[in-house]
């Protein structure tokens, strides 16, 4: 026999970009994979869990660009890979999965781990295929590649061993991506927002991911407005360093002078952001303007005055000649004046941090950020480990930093990392995680890493609880419950892995050990840090409920003046005096 259809399905995925399939093989999956030997051409990178190989891919994905293959075998094994392809389709990275199916002439007979994938994947692949009859393949291969490419997300090729192992028809490669369209939105409209840029006093940018290749565009247009330019957590790493116009994050996790600055505005510029926050977005007196890619974005968080279709990056080009320049630069001033009073607040802790055990988490993110490269990749734990990437990592031109930042899964960070690392051998890459998101995946694939020599740089945040929730039951004024655990030193667990393991309980030893982590070669390097579990995190500007449910759970006290000011209290006064 010739080529199968297994061959032709990496010939394909092959020319489409793959250089890396993650995953674990078994009974439908076990031509597929034999095909894989065979081509030779894709790293077949095998986990002890497919959903830690799914967080692996989406990290490749997102940072290289190219589409990143995962796989698992029919029912339990695909089950495995669904949490991960639903953070694929919310961070936007292309990763097509190869979902192992039953013996074709055994479907929708509930066999032996049969799984229905069209109901299954519904929610979270853009594109689902199931590979009967191998005429199919070429159509069905096809589309799965091309949509997990060009709308950015996750698809799903449901193939029977039986069928993976037939004859493929002649001919059954090639695969024909277009480069990236210039999507402008059209001319009456750029129009309207020229005249709304200028007839307004005062104006703020918001930005976030579709941001990411419009950084010049969006740094042109705030010096020309002298307008403040705030972010969302995916915004921040492409509009924050270098940025004299930049002024923090707003929502949960915020940080300066963006919340006043988007609610002081005249107009408020949305640009490539679907942040989901909209308690955080004025509301009545300021005139808002969103520009996205995707329609379904538009007006979804907040009412808009003008909602265009198209890149950030082609249609503030497109508006900047536009627009006539502003001279007074005392909104911007004021904002800029506000973001440096609270980068004041947070060095508090940076600069009192080795004098307070348990470590302060603050402290040890700072520490992180100044000890690290300037090409490094940071990645953080859906948990408190977000907040301190936040506030404390600075970014840079070639710094990037990631998480589960739409989706919100925990334990993504280390896999992420891992996948990152093997797309960028020897950069660093450093994981961020909570302790229960490094018990949930990343300790059970530590001897992956292991195997792999992957430099993986694992700083665990052992504060024996899930405390962000422990943070979330007090803001709701629960008595926190459920969230506390104990754990066992992980760096002696690390070691007895074949991983370097650092145990990290003293401030005055957090820059030697982090040094140390960071300057190891030779594998996955695990710091077991011990932080301070009640390292109380306030954002910038605290929504009514939170504040309320603060009084209730701690203290039932003051916040009857400006929030701000109760902020303020709190961040000065909590372990640092
Ligand atoms: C898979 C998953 N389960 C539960 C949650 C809800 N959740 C969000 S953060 C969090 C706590 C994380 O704890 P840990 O990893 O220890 O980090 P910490 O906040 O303690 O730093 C939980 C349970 C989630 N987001 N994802
Ligand atoms: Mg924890």
């Amino acid at each position: 026999m010739g080529r199968n259809v297994a061959d032709a399905l990496w010939e394909m995925l092959q020319k489409a970009g793959v250089k890396r399939c993650y995953g674990i093989v078994g009974d439908a999956l076990n031509p597929v994979i034999d095909a894989l030997r065979r081509n030779g051409n894709v790293d077949f990178v095998h986990v002890r869990n497919e959903e830690y190989g799914v967080f692996a891919a989406v990290a490749e994905a997102y940072f290289t660009g190219n589409p990143v293959a995962v796989c698992g075998t029919a029912g339990p094994g695909v089950t495995h890979l669904f949490n991960g392809l639903m953070d694929a389709r919310k961070e936007g990275a292309s990763v097509i999965a190869i979902a192992g199916d039953v013996e074709s002439k055994l479907i929708d007979t509930a066999t032996l781990e049969e799984l229905n994938p069209y109901k299954f994947f519904d929610t979270a692949a853009l594109y689902i295929g199931r590979v009967v009859n191998p005429e199919q393949a070429r159509a069905v291969i096809n589309t799965a590649i091309t949509t997990a490419v060009i709308d950015r997300g996750p698809t799903v090729i449901s193939l029977p061993g039986d069928v993976a192992a037939s004859e493929a028809p002649d001919g059954m490669h090639a695969v024909a991506i277009p480069a990236k369209a210039v999507f402008r939105p059209a001319e009456a409209d750029l129009e309207k927002l020229g005249r709304l840029i200028n007839d307004a006093k005062t104006v703020a940018i918001f930005g976030g991911e579709g941001c990411r290749d419009a950084r010049n565009e969006v740094l042109a247009l705030a010096a020309k407005l002298k307008a403040p330019v705030g972010y969302s957590f995916r915004g921040k790493q492409w509009l924050e360093h270098d940025n004299p116009y930049a002024t923090g994050m707003t929502g949960l996790l915020g940080y300066g002078g963006t919340y006043n600055a988007i609610h002081g505005a005249d107009l408020l510029l949305l640009l490539g952001t679907d942040f989901p926050f909209s308690e955080f977005l004025p509301n009545g007196n300021v005139k808002k303007v969103q520009i996205d890619t995707n329609p379904k974005h538009l007006g979804r968080r907040t009412a808009l005055d003008l909602g265009l279709v198209g890149d950030v990056q082609a249609t503030v080009a497109a508006v900047l000649p536009k627009t006539r320049e502003k001279n007074d630069t005392s909104f911007l001033e004021k904002h800029l004046a506000q973001t440096r009073e609270f980068d004041e607040l947070l060095s508090h802790y940076v600069e009192k941090g080795p004098g307070i055990k348990p470590i302060r988490p603050e402290y040890l993110a700072a520490t992180l950020s100044a000890l690290a490269s300037d090409d490094a990749m940071f990645f953080a734990d859906t948990g408190t480990a977000c907040i301190w990437m936040a506030r404390h990592i600075k970014g840079g031109a070639n710094r990037r930093l990631f998480g589960s930042f739409s989706w919100a899964s925990m334990a993504n960070a280390v896999p992420n990392a891992f996948g990152a690392q093997l797309a960028f051998p020897g950069r660093q890459t450093i994981a961020l995680c909570g302790d229960g998101g490094f018990t949930m995946l990343a300790l059970g694939d530590l001897p992956t890493l292991v195997q792999r020599k992957a430099r993986v740089v694992h700083i665990i945040l052992n504060n024996e609880s899930l405390d962000f929730v422990n943070i979330e039951q007090q803001e709701a004024g629960f008595v926190p419950f459920g969230v506390n655990f104990k754990n066992p030193n992980f760096a002696r667990v690390a070691e007895a892995m074949g991983a370097k393991g650092i145990r990290l309980e003293e401030p005055g030893d957090v820059k030697d050990a982090l040094t140390e982590a960071l300057a190891y070669k030779d594998g996955p390097v695990v710091v077991d840090a011990v932080v301070d579990p009640y390292a109380l995190s306030l954002p910038s500007h605290v929504p009514f409920h939170t504040a309320e449910g603060y009084t209730l759970s701690l203290a039932k006290q003051v916040l009857a003046g400006r929030f701000d000011d109760v902020i303020k209290t709190i961040e000065r006064n909590v372990r640092l005096v």
